[in-house]
């Protein structure tokens, strides 16, 4: 009998998604491990990426998912008992600055030791030998850098952990900083063991971990701006309800205004969720691009919906993305078959 309802059960999943395949059958679905990839698929959009002189790639946390950081949103997205997101914003900085900070401090921890995968590497191959090659990129964890993406072609759409900023509107004072902790008042206290030890890694507690205990850090003990000496220092990532940086928008929207003809916008690990940044799709459909999704989620579609001749390759980044550029890239080292 329980066997029975089983099967109904299995039976009833197998037909919601054969309904929903039918209904987006508009674009080319794939779903991936690398074992099970669409060979079809793949040979489609390889035929199209050989033509393309003009591609522009726009990253999402899921590029740097497989490197061991979590995403904002979903399971990984949850900080001790914050969402991710809501510590994302002015208002929360000003709220708690110390809490914020013990956020950022983490992060900037976690992302300088963990370290770029096949598919950092792979768009930065792509980078250097396509010149009309650009990337949006909504990641702040420094890993493209770290691949060698050439950084005329690596638009940081929301900052970078290792920049610094006065938390001043009135003040411009930025400086590039790697300190690990940034400051002694967000060094995690003894006895807290590092969450990237590979040994430990998974069975550690760490201060993600709400039941670690943390001490609350006052205002008072983070770094003042050097500068104008009135305000803290704070991350220069961009929150909500921010602008984006004035010069990289410039940058974006002249190579936007001055290809004449976009080929392919890959999306790739992004919820697309976010704007402005989710929002570039629509420029690139009308310069003539067609798109491509790569995602582990294959409900997370850009941003404007599904159009003919779109491709979804459902799966992990850094397995789709160095297999999907291999015609212009080759195979990246170790990576041979
Ligand atoms: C994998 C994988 C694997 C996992 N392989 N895939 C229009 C409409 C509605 C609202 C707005 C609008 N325009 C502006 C807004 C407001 C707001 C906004 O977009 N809100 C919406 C959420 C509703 N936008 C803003 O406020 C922006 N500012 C702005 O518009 O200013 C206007 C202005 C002008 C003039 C004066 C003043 C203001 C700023 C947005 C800033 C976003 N900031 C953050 C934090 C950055 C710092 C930090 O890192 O902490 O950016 S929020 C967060 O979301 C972060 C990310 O870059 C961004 C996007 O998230 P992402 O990368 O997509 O991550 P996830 O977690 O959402 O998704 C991960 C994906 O990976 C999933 O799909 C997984 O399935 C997938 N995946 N493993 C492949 N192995
Ligand atoms: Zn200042």
């Amino acid at each position: 009998m329980r066997l029975r309802r089983y099967h109904d059960h299995v039976k009833l999943i197998y037909k919601t998604l054969v309904a929903r395949n039918t209904k987006t059958q508009l674009h080319t679905r794939t779903m991936t491990s690398a074992a099970t990839i669409n060979e079809q698929d793949v040979a489609s959009f390889h035929k199209h990426l050989r033509g393309s002189t003009h591609i522009l790639a726009l990253l999402g946390a899921g590029l740097s998912a497989p490197s061991g950081l979590p995403t904002f949103r979903g399971a990984g997205g949850l900080w001790r008992t914050h969402d991710a997101v809501s510590l994302a914003s002015p208002e929360a900085f000003e709220a708690d600055p110390g809490l914020v900070w013990q956020f950022y401090n983490y992060r900037r921890h976690m992302a300088l030791n963990v370290n770029p995968n096949p598919a950092h590497y792979a768009l930065a191959e792509l980078a250097k030998r396509m010149p009309g090659f650009a990337t949006l990129s909504q990641n702040v964890d420094g890993l493209s850098p770290r691949a060698g993406h050439p950084p005329e072609q690596l638009h940081l759409l929301h900052g970078s952990l290792f920049q610094i900023k006065c938390a001043s509107e009135r003040c411009d004072y930025v400086e590039t900083n790697f300190d690990d902790p940034f400051c002694e008042a967000l060094r995690p206290p003894e006895g807290i063991i590092d969450p990237t030890a590979n040994s430990v890694r998974g069975t550690a507690p760490d201060i993600s971990d709400a039941s670690v205990s943390l001490p609350s850090v006052p205002r008072s003990a983070l770094p003042s701006c050097p500068s104008c000496k009135s305000d803290v220092l704070r991350p220069g990532v961009v929150w909500f309800g921010e602008p984006l940086p004035e010069d990289v928008l410039g940058a974006v929207d002249d190579y936007i205004n001055s290809a004449e003809k976009i080929d392919l916008i890959m999306v790739i690990g992004t919820s697309s969720k976010v704007q402005p940044a989710a929002g570039y799709v629509g420029p690139a459909r009308r310069k003539g691009a067609r798109v491509c999704v790569i995602n582990m989620d294959p409900n997370d579609g850009p941003s404007g919906g599904w159009r003919k001749g779109d491709w979804m390759f459902t799966g992990d980044a850094a397995v789709l993305v160095p297999k999907l550029l291999e015609p212009v890239i080759g195979s990246l080292p170790g990576q041979e078959d």
